[in-house]
């Protein structure tokens, strides 16, 4: 094995690694160092050092892997291996990932490129990798057991291929897939064309969704959940962890997004419209395409969406199951809506001292105050510019700025609304709705008195 170098820094360390790498001991190693990086922030996309150019793509709190250029050969070196990946400020879980992180880096080469893939597993089980959507030999497939012997812990499988075709893919283990896939095993792939005006955009970005089932107070995932997970992630970090998208206005922005939990996930943008252009089969022809604002995203599938971003904002973006933008301990609070518990959450609370519900009122939950155990999230929480975001897991902000310099993607804060465009309080008179004769009162108005005539029959 070689020494394995720690990868904390952006764009210049990025380029001064890989020169290194280029020159340096490593480069003339048998196989290529396997860097790691220990943060769970945003990597600025780094410009290809080598090799046919390419308009990187930009993982949403995660990275791209380096490469090492062997006689024309484009070799990566992913370590399989239990990491501890913070899924937000406040808490941290126990996951399996690659080089570091859960999912594990994006691998970036361009249509044409041959590719050679070492994979070392430090994991204490087999494992083996499944280059999801890829045309390619059926022996590299990475099907343990079908296609290959399983990869026994301590060794390393080199896989090689042709990457054929421009597009998005993932990679992600098949072997104990229950348990590897639902410890975070996986990651991102993209095939650049090999012309780089071909499908351009100025902003790409990409991210996985994956779910884990952590009971409040521990760091494991419960791998045996099939469906009632309680961790809704992008890319392993759940809001507010999850870093904002940030975009200059008027770029044309692709957002791809691949969904390795197990459940389907309707991402809705606000303040914009986008077109699916892309899945992982390839991409879909302008003539195809059609508008929308959510997309609906399938177990194992892949949508990328464009649009122009033209209105300056900050606009939320996220999946559109309400259940899946809260974090840990919503799930099991009773629901009094419309309950007078007053008294009785009192008494409940002498016994069971730290024992909430559900609001009588409906909840505003990122209001309500309990006691967590260690390591555990508040399931709604961010604060904003107004007050509190009542929102958790699959959550983020696409914030669009005018004048940002190409490539700048530094959270500008929070959006400076021109005067009066924002929501506010009506301070002047209300009038008492008008209501139809029969019909039902407001809560608190008296009943309306209708006499009802006789001979109409009926309700
Ligand atoms: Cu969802």
């Amino acid at each position: 094995m070689t020494s394995r170098r720690h990868f904390i820094g952006g764009a210049a360390a990025f380029t001064s690694f890989m020169g290194a790498a280029m020159v340096g001991k490593a480069g003339q190693a048998a196989v290529p160092e396997a860097p790691v990086r220990d943060s769970s922030a945003t990597m600025p996309p780094p410009p290809p050092p080598n090799g046919r150019p390419y308009n990187p793509v930009v993982t949403l709190n995660g990275w791209s892997l380096p490469w090492r250029m062997n006689d024309g050969v484009k070799e990566f070196h992913l370590v399989a291996e239990p990491v501890v990946r913070e899924i937000a400020p406040g808490m941290k879980a126990n996951l399996w990932g690659y080089n570091g992180q859960s999912p594990g880096p994006t691998i970036e080469v361009v249509e044409g490129d041959r590719v050679r893939l070492f994979v070392t597993n430090k994991l204490p089980e087999i494992t083996s990798i499944h280059w999801h959507g890829q045309i390619l030999p059926a022996g590299m497939d990475g099907v343990s057991g079908l296609t290959q012997p399983p990869i026994a812990p301590g060794k390393t499988f080199v896989y090689e291929f042709t990457a054929r075709h421009a597009g998005t893919f993932m990679y992600h283990p098949h072997a104990d897939e229950m348990a590897q896939i639902g410890m975070g095993m996986m990651g991102f792939w993209v095939t650049h064309p090999k012309n780089p005006r071909q499908h351009a955009v100025d902003r790409d970005f990409v991210f996985l969704l994956n779910a884990y089932d952590i009971e409040p107070g521990s760091y494991t995932p419960n791998v045996n959940t099939m469906l009632d997970f309680n961790l809704w992630t992008i890319n392993s970090r759940a809001f507010p962890g999850t870093d904002p998208m940030v975009v200059r206005k008027d770029d044309r922005v692709r957002i791809r997004i691949g969904n390795l939990s197990m459940t389907n996930h309707p991402f809705h943008i606000h303040g914009h419209r986008f077109e699916v252009t892309g899945t992982d089969g390839g991409w879909i022809p302008p003539a195809a395409r059609w508008p929308e604002v959510t997309v609906d995203i399938g177990v194992g599938q892949m949508r990328a969406i464009e649009f122009v971003a033209d209105a300056p904002g900050d606009w939320a973006f996220h999946c559109h199951k309400s259940h899946h933008t809260m974090n840990a301990m919503g799930h099991q609070v009773p629901n009094l809506i419309g309950v007078d518990h007053r008294g009785v959450a009192k008494k409940i609370n002498d016994l069971v001292p730290g024992y909430m519900v559900m609001g009588d009122r409906g909840g505003s939950m990122g209001g309500m105050k309990m006691p967590l155990p260690e390591n555990t999230l508040p399931m709604m929480d961010g604060k904003g510019p107004f007050g509190e975001i009542e929102m958790g897991g699959m959550f983020t902000v696409l914030k669009v700025r005018e004048g940002l310099a190409r490539g700048d993607y530094r959270d500008p804060g929070w959006y400076r609304h021109p005067k009066g465009t924002v929501a506010t309080e009506w301070n002047g008179p209300l009038d008492a709705p008008a209501r139809a004769a029969g019909a039902t009162a407001a809560p608190g108005e008296p009943v309306a008195t209708v006499k009802r005539g006789g001979g109409h029959g009926g309700h």
